[in-house]
């Protein structure tokens, strides 16, 4: 039991793994420095990104909770009542809660790496829907997962809002959206929020906004870092970089170091450049074609899908 209230952020280091060690080692000691985005959820970098999704500039949440808004009985309508849904990196499990009563699921499944904010926030949503049997999972399923017995196996329909699909590049979002379709089952199903190519200037300002938040929640990997892997990093001496790869057509997001430093952590050392960087996150965005054919490619048959009138953002459901 935690002696801090549960609205509070765990201050206990989180040590990683042995596995998690080696996966963060090996990116540091690339040529080109790089970690996965998500060491960026740790309990703080949770609630960073809860914060992120107020910000004027930071449009994906609520253009997507607008066509949820619009939609979202059409929406349940083409998937249908009684599913098991499976809420992919479900953070706050808002999203879901807010289609709960259209939707009308007889199971949810919210599964996040950031294990214990996950579990606060389905102790909240017990009480508000208590017909709705919870099976919270706290874990990676970046690298793929099976699911537990406790899973119904009929009906599962896989929900991954928030262009998430995005931190994976596109060969790896066909491989992963196959492995969703393996595990949905003949009769289930994918309900997934896509983020669109737009002004560069509207990307831009997404990732990099006035007050710093977002530059806090990447620059947060680095405690969250120093936690798992015992490291040294001085969060003073780096500095966020964020920008659209237009030739990628992905947002980019970098630490850069201000100065010549070194890190060191458990079995390992390295020294950076001033201007040297990790890179932290892609965000790739695609055109509501090209998602469509890499759904197409991994096997999904598209049903329908939803849009905001600027085209900013596309949510799509799929059968498996
Ligand atoms: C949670 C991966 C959808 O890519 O927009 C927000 C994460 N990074 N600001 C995104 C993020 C910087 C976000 N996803």
């Amino acid at each position: 039991a935690s002696p801090l209230p549960s609205n509070t952020v765990s201050r206990r280091p989180a040590h990683g793994s042995a596995a998690v060690i080696a996966e963060i080692s090996e990116g540091l000691l690339a040529d080109a420095a790089h970690t996965s985005p998500k060491f960026l959820y740790d309990s703080l970098g949770s609630k960073l990104f809860e914060a992120i999704c107020e910000l004027p500039e930071y449009y994906p949440t609520r253009t997507e909770a607008s066509i949820f808004a619009a939609y979202g009985a059409d929406m349940a309508r083409a998937i249908g009542e009684g599913a098991s849904l499976i809420d992919l990196g479900a953070g706050n499990c808002a999203k879901a809660a807010a289609l709960f009563p259209l939707l009308k699921p007889a199971q949810y499944v919210p599964v996040d790496i950031s294990r214990d904010f996950l579990l606060g926030a389905v102790a909240q949503l017990r009480q508000r829907f208590p017909h709705i049997e919870m099976t919270a999972l706290g874990l990676d399923f970046s690298s793929g997962f099976a699911l537990p017995d406790s899973v119904r196996a009929e009906r599962r329909v896989f929900f991954y809002p928030g262009s998430s699909i995005g931190n994976f590049s596109p060969e790896q979002a066909v491989s992963f959206l196959r492995g969703l379709r393996a595990n949905a089952g003949e009769d289930g199903g994918l309900l997934i929020g896509v983020d669109l190519i737009k002004d560069h200037a509207v990307l831009n300002a997404a990732y990099d906004d006035a007050l710093g938040v977002t530059g806090a929640f990447n620059l947060n990997m680095l405690r969250h870092l120093n936690d798992l892997i015992g490291a040294d990093f001085d969060v003073g001496q780096w500095r966020h970089v964020a920008f659209f790869n237009a030739e990628k057509s992905r947002i980019e997001m970098h630490l850069e170091a201000r100065c010549p430093l070194t890190v060191t952590w458990r079995g390992g050392e390295r020294d950076f450049a001033r201007g040297e960087r990790i890179h932290t996150e892609d965000s790739y965005k695609y055109t509501r074609q090209s998602f469509v054919t890499l759904l197409e490619k991994a096997g999904f048959a598209i049903t329908r899908m939803w849009t905001d009138p600027d085209h900013w953002f596309a949510v799509i459901h799929a059968r498996a």
